[in-house]
């Protein structure tokens, strides 16, 4: 059975860039309903006793609960884990490097970024991962997909990940999008992302 994780920080913590009241619908609501369904959909099955990556690895041909589910309770814990009320900044060492080594400079890779979260298409995800080549990558999936999924068209792992669903930012930032992707990076937590990195490559 998965447990929705409690979270380092105040649902306040993140203010202004991020309201208290979506961070708590967010986590007590959505993340929850996700664990829940996750767990109603994999319960009895072979699934039952596997880890979450093994789950997501084989979402493409287990179904539209476990897909959805499953990427949703991972998501949104990685997403709680790379903030924090003493983030922002720029990343440092070993993640720095590989930034400037992939994307030219932090302003470009944020520039990348940025426009994955902006530019996808209703509900999703914009993603940093590490790629089966071991370098740093930018996506976006759909819904709650991630590059963990063997149905994703950029595969890795993820160590930095932005929701771009309106229920992520509309109490506060309404149709603006793109000022909830620039409010994120005051809150970003590189020293998550860096331990994320040092795991994933
Ligand atoms: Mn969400």
């Amino acid at each position: 059975m998965f447990e929705l994780p409690k979270l380092k920080y105040d649902y306040k913590a993140l203010e202004p860039h991020i309201d208290a009241r979506t961070m708590e619908i967010h986590h007590t609501k959505h993340h929850q309903g996700y664990t829940n369904k996750l767990n109603a959909a994999i319960e009895g099955t072979d699934l039952a006793s596997a880890s979450i990556e093994d789950i997501l690895a084989q979402a493409g041909s287990a179904g539209a609960g476990v897909r959805n589910n499953g990427g949703g309770f991972y998501n949104h814990s990685l997403f709680w884990d790379v903030m924090s009320p003493n983030g922002g900044g720029n990343p440092s060492g070993d993640l720095a490097d590989a930034i400037n080594e992939a994307f030219g400079s932090f302003d470009d890779f944020k520039e990348k970024f940025s426009t994955a979260a902006k530019t996808q298409f209703g509900s999703g995800w914009a993603w940093l991962l590490v790629g089966a080549d071991g370098k740093l990558h930018v996506s976006g999936t759909p819904n709650q997909d991630n590059p963990l999924m063997d149905v994703a068209e950029v595969k890795g792992t993820p160590i930095l990940g932005l929701d771009v669903w309106e229920h992520a930012y509309y109490l506060n930032y309404q149709n603006k999008r793109p000022d909830y992707v620039a409010a994120f990076f005051n809150v970003i937590n590189w020293d998550a992302v860096s331990e994320r990195y040092a795991a994933a490559k």
